[in-house]
């Protein structure tokens, strides 16, 4: 079954070289349910070349710490070992992206460089910058998205409504089942030294005082096995998520961000488990509608992960109420230490900082009160992108700045009654999430964490 080329599009047209075609693995660092590396492995195929992926280690990727770096290597070993059965060679490359793959493929004579798809201005600089280095084809595959982001929309879609109807309509025609990834017959000439992991790990220049987790195992297989135990037993008790104590979250989001399950595989056992329709119903919500949002927010958002991209109305009511007297000021320090005068918000900050994860409706609240305890909008923003990117093992992703904008500049939100500092933000009180579940005992299970 060949790969829908509406998932494909040409980053560059090029002229082919001698050698094989080339996988830039970037955001989908996964050897099976990748539509990235089938795409690649038919055009190997139909040239009659070997297969091989390249991976980039990008040392001082935006700040990343010890803890992404940690859970991702890992997982990206277990790709290596994956590929190599399948007689496709996985090098690792480690400097900057835009410079080092391009001469990788220049070395390689490349027939083309295929690449997986990520809105974040990060990659699109790495990879117009691959391209202005490259002479060979250089085509991009949605590996990521149920719905490729080019096929759901053309544009920046303002709530979940307006685009879940355009996903519902194109579902049938992608959410489908995955061919097997099967040998590459053609084989990598030359000698394949082995990758040096130590050496790019030795390499990285992270901040190693956020530590690794050690309550999630990375890795294909890990969130293979996540996947199963969120369908057995939290997938019927979904309805219950809000409470940061019923465990009914899947936790598949660090495996989702590190591409190392594919959203479309987690849908399609979902949909099949047999359970109830309503839990299904919500979690695919979540997954599909909310997710994909988030990727189409900043593809067509410049400034997703700031102010800007507050849509009118919340730019405006967040002026109008910039001079409010804010009853609680922090800086960036005392919110990180998790320093504030509400027990609950420290909490949801320790809870990240030591787990790596915080709790999805917290997320919210943590958000919500960075805005109300911060001397101006624009500072709120910058620490809350800080800190999420920092601590969750799930950060630098579109969730996370759609769900920052989305709590903080009423991006994907309407407009609520007006009051102090929020204007007609969405307001969270401490009041409110008392009445959903027992605060208390939060605050006690993060404690000794
Ligand atoms: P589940 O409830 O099991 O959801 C399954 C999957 O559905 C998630 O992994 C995610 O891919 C998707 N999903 C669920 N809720 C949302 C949502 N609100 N928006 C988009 N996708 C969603 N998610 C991240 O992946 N990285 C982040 O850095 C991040 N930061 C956030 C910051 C704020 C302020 C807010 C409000 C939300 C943030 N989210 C982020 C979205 C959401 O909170 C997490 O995806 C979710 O808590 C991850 O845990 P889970 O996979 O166990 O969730
Ligand atoms: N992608 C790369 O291609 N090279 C890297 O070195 C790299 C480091 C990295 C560290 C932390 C992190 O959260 C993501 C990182 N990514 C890297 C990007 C990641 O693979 C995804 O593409 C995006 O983060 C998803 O939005």
């Amino acid at each position: 079954m060949a790969v829908d080329r509406r998932r494909v599009r040409i980053l560059k047209e090029g002229s082919p070289g001698g050698g094989p075609v080339l996988l830039w693995m970037q955001r989908d660092q996964r050897a099976s349910d990748n539509w990235a590396l089938l795409y690649a492995r038919e055009i190997a195929l139909e040239l009659g070349r070997p297969l091989g992926v390249v991976f980039c280690l990008a040392p001082g990727f935006l700040g990343a710490t010890l803890r992404q770096y940690d859970f991702m290597l890992r997982g990206l070993r277990e790709v290596e070992e994956v590929l190599a059965k399948k007689g496709i060679p996985f090098f690792l490359l480690a400097g900057s992206p835009g410079r080092e793959v391009p001469r990788f493929a220049r070395k390689q004579d490349a027939a083309l460089l295929v690449t997986d798809f990520n809105p974040l201005r990060i990659k699109l600089r790495w990879e117009a910058e691959a391209a202005g280095r490259l002479g060979v084809p250089f085509h991009q595959v949605d590996a990521h998205n149920i719905v490729p982001a080019w096929a759901a929309s053309q544009r920046r879609e303002y709530a979940a409504y307006t685009l879940r109807p355009k996903l519902r309509r194109l579902l049938p025609e992608f959410l489908v089942s995955f061919p097997p990834l099967r040998r590459h017959p053609h084989r990598f000439g030359g000698k394949l030294k082995a990758n040096d992991w130590e050496g790019a790990a030795a390499s990285l220049k992270v901040d190693s005082s956020v530590k690794p987790v050690t309550w999630l195992r990375p890795g294909e297989r890990a969130a293979r096995m996540t996947l199963r135990k969120f369908i057995k037993k939290r997938l019927p008790r979904y309805a219950e998520r809000n409470d940061p104590l019923s465990g009914a979250q899947s936790d598949l989001s660090p495996y989702l961000h590190f591409g190392q399950v594919s959203a479309q595989r987690c849908a399609l056992e979902v949909m099949d488990s047999g359970a109830a329709k309503e839990p299904v119903e919500e979690f695919l919500e979540e997954l599909i509608v909310r997710r994909e949002l988030s990727d189409n927010f900043c593809l067509h958002c410049e400034g997703y992960d700031s102010i800007e991209a507050a849509p009118d109305w919340a730019r405006k009511t967040l002026e109008k109420h910039r001079g409010d007297r804010r009853r609680y000021v922090y800086g960036r320090g005392e919110f990180e230490r998790g320093e504030t005068h509400d027990p609950l918000w420290n909490a949801s900050q320790g809870e990240m900082v030591k787990r790596g994860k915080m709790h999805g409706y917290l997320r919210m609240y943590w958000a919500k009160k960075i805005l109300e305890w911060s001397a101006t909008p624009e500072e709120a923003f910058g620490t809350a992108v800080y800190l999420n990117d920092k601590y969750q093992l799930d950060g630098w992703d579109p969730n996370g700045y759609a769900g920052i904008a989305w709590s903080l500049g009423g991006v994907h939100d309407r407009a609520w009654n007006e009051r102090p500092v929020f204007g007609k933000i969405r307001y969270m009180s401490y009041e409110g999430l008392r009445r959903k579940f027992d605060v208390q005992k939060y605050i006690d299970w993060v404690d000794p964490l």
